[in-house]
């Protein structure tokens, strides 16, 4: 039986819009409010966990944020399990389109790193979906269901970064992308998360560049010209 987004059954009369002989149509209006649904329960969710934590968050509080009843959160989301697995993938999905961005400034392999710590910094600072990811992810001992694994994403796509870095010659020699990367996502995380416990993070972007201007100096290649003489 088809459901609509409340989670009642549809009525037969009305037509989906799907199967073989249907026209081509433009983008499906329910569908697109769907899915701008599931988003606003997110954001409300993430907030939530963001705020509170996993165990003193319920699906009862998301429903109330969005201003929803809970059927119609639970049709999007069937527990709070798949609410916090959801929220942790989305930050991940996140970092893709995030490189995306970064990589049409058309900067230096080394400098799209840097540009690529400096844009988490700002979501941590300021999107719900990266607060909350982070604040689950270090209560996922506690977590009644699997979430992805943390900080394995970032520290391959920071080597990935790094490996061009050094393709280039911009590495300094001897220094190797992967423990590069590894050592850069560690310090960026443990400023995060020191931020976080001591100061509710409104002094990590500071914190941020500190990491960053002690660390990618000596990462950084020397340039020829100073080798010389
Ligand atoms: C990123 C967090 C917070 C690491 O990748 C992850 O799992 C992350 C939480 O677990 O930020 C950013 C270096």
């Amino acid at each position: 039986m088809t459901r609509n987004e409340a989670g009642a059954p549809e009525a037969p009369w009305t037509a989906r819009r799907t199967g073989a002989s249907a026209v081509p149509q433009g983008p499906d209006p329910r569908q697109e409010r769907a899915i701008r649904t599931r988003a606003e329960i997110l954001r409300c969710a993430a907030q939530l966990f963001s705020e509170r934590g996993y165990q003193q968050t319920g699906i009862k509080d998301v429903a109330e944020k969005v201003g929803m009843t809970k059927g119609a959160v639970y049709f999007h989301f069937p527990n709070k399990q798949s609410l916090a697995v959801a929220v942790v993938e989305a930050l991940y999905e996140s970092w893709p389109r995030a490189l995306e961005a970064v990589r049409a400034k058309g900067l230096s392999p080394l400098d799209t790193v840097i540009e690529m710590f400096n844009e988490a910094t700002s979501a941590f600072l300021n999107d719900p979906i990266m607060q909350a990811g982070t604040r689950l992810q270090n209560e996922r001992a506690v977590i009644d269901v699997e979430l992805p694994l943390p900080y394995v994403d970032w520290t391959n796509l920071i080597s990935m970064l790094l490996r061009e870095a050094q393709a280039q010659g911009q590495l300094a020699d001897g220094a190797d992308p992967e423990v590069a990367a590894r050592v850069a996502v560690a310090a960026f995380f443990g400023a995060q998360h020191i931020s976080n416990n001591l100061h509710e993070r409104a002094d990590f972007a500071e914190r941020w560049r500190e990491v960053r201007d002690l660390l990618f100096p000596a990462l950084r290649a020397r340039p020829r010209s100073a080798e010389q003489h």
